[in-house]
């Protein structure tokens, strides 16, 4: 077949919104991927051929069960789980379990499908799912966490292992409910394997595995700064969200030299003018994780800080931003403050944060922008370093793990600049080179293996 007679983007697109009703989210993922690998594939016809983007864009399968338990007043509650098992070309499954009210089948599909390529991108052996449930834990009893927590698990447990499928945290999923999932898992299968990542350092988990996330989305920025002879050093900092991803990028900022201006929940954001020290960051990190507090409590415990409710923080002016929420917390309209207040470098500490729109400013502004697949990486990616340490019963040092992170993250870097270069243009698209390198290193294993 001639290259000029295989479907062009738009009718791809239309195919994939035809078999995918109602799940705006992955068809979002789909676009967004698409339109840097049609472009890519254009005269590349075995990817073609073999219809690669098609098959990674169609999960290996999609598993949704039934969720009952007991809440303390004895009131029998039912949720759906899911387990989305996107692709597997170039290693078991991996990636988080999500917990929030707003999970349905298309926010997990989407973030599989991400998941994929991100994997791809760290180097190491990793394929690409998540998971999650419908199950809101804010208000909840630990033992309401504890048996919900386990009655997922007894039936989760037959679809994942540690070389089948390995889960790990996400949102509202922390090290409370990882231990609670890997102690039921222990307990229905009796094996003691690497089967969840993030777990407690009692019991498998690896160093910094908690800090990853955050710290490596902040490194990447570092990486994209220092390719304009620039750094972190004084530059005014504007972060959403104000959990692990969240406040680990505010603590490596501080440590870098910036100042954190704002962090934010779903309730808002607070602005503190002086700055979010680490030792502020330390309290806001208790509070959410031991207290379960709300980020507006910020501005009663801090003199000079503000709340702002129900408000994202993209128009405070900045030079820099880390958005490290959830998907889609940051619009055209909030990319084009961002721009018009002079903001340099945005880097993706959450999954899709921004909207295809804001996408597009970004790459037209030619700014440092860099996509979440890239960005927030270093949490996948010492999850895989937590996998290997397993599979050797074996636990690796502090500074040896910190510096692999470091290395993982200039390589993910370096993958971007390889690919995501334009004829003509000295500024780097981060979206094309992260989509282009992690469909690359997926599509030729999936054309070794012929059509399965
Ligand atoms: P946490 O549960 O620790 O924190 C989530 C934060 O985001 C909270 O501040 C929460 O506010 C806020 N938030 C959640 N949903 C919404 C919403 N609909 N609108 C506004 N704010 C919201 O999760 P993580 O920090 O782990 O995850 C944050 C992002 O980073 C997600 O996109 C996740 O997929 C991504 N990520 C996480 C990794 C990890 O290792 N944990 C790895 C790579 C990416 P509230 O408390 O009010 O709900
Ligand atoms: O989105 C992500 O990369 C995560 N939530 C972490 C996944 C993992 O397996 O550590």
């Amino acid at each position: 077949m001639a290259v000029s007679d295989h479907v062009d983007l738009p009718t791809f697109i239309e195919g994939v919104k035809r078999r995918n009703p109602g799940q705006p989210e992955f068809v979002q993922a789909v676009q967004e991927v698409a339109e840097d690998i049609f472009d890519f594939i254009q005269d590349k016809e075995e990817y073609h051929k073999y219809q690669i983007l098609r098959r990674i864009a169609e999960p290996d399968r999609v598993i949704s069960f039934r969720v009952c338990w007991e809440d303390d007043n004895g009131n029998i509650r039912v949720q759906r789980g899911w387990r989305v098992q996107n692709n597997n070309a170039i290693g078991p499954y991996k990636g988080g379990i999500r917990f929030h009210p707003s999970v349905t089948e298309s926010v997990l599909k989407f973030l599989a499908f991400e998941q994929t390529f991100k994997n791809a991108l760290t180097g190491l052996p990793m394929g690409g799912g998540k998971g999650g449930a419908n199950f809101n834990p804010k208000g909840k009893s630990d033992n309401e966490v504890m048996r919900f927590c386990q009655s997922l698990m007894t039936e989760l447990y037959r679809h994942v292992g540690a070389d089948v499928d390995v889960p790990a945290g996400d949102i509202g999923v922390g090290a409370r409910e990882i231990g609670y999932m890997f102690g039921q898992y222990k307990r229905i299968t009796n094996e003691f394997t690497g089967v969840l990542t993030g777990k407690g350092l009692e019991y498998g988990g690896s160093l910094i595995r908690t800090e990853a996330t955050g710290y490596g989305a902040v490194y990447f920025m570092k990486n994209m700064l220092e390719t304009q002879k620039n750094s972190i050093e004084g530059k005014k900092v504007v972060i959403s969200g104000s959990g692990n991803v969240a406040t680990h990028a505010a603590e490596k900022i501080n440590q870098l030299g910036g100042k954190v201006l704002t962090l934010s929940d779903s309730e808002g954001f607070v602005y503190d003018p002086e700055g979010i020290s680490e030792e502020k960051v330390n309290w806001v990190k208790a509070h959410k994780t031991k207290r379960r507090g709300r980020i507006s409590d910020y501005a009663k415990e801090f003199k000079g800080a503000e709340f702002h409710a129900g408000q994202t923080p993209w128009g405070v002016p900045c030079d820099l931003a880390l958005p490290c929420a959830t998907q889609n917390e940051l619009l055209g309209p909030d990319a084009d403050k961002l721009l018009a207040n002079g903001c340099i470098a945005v880097s993706e500490g959450a999954n899709m944060p921004t909207n295809l729109d804001g996408v597009h400013k970004f790459k037209a502004a030619g700014i440092l922008y860099a996509p979440g697949k890239a960005a927030n990486a270093g949490g996948v990616a010492v999850s895989g370093l937590e996998m290997s340490q397993n599979s050797a019963r074996i636990s690796w040092k502090e500074e040896e793990l910190q510096r692999l992170l470091v290395d993982i993250m200039q390589g993910i870097h370096d993958r971007c600049v390889e690919y995501g270069g334009r004829p003509g243009s000295k500024v780097t698209d981060y979206v094309r080179g992260a989509n282009i390198a992690g469909f690359k290193k997926v599509a030729d294993a999936m054309l070794a293996y012929g059509v399965v």
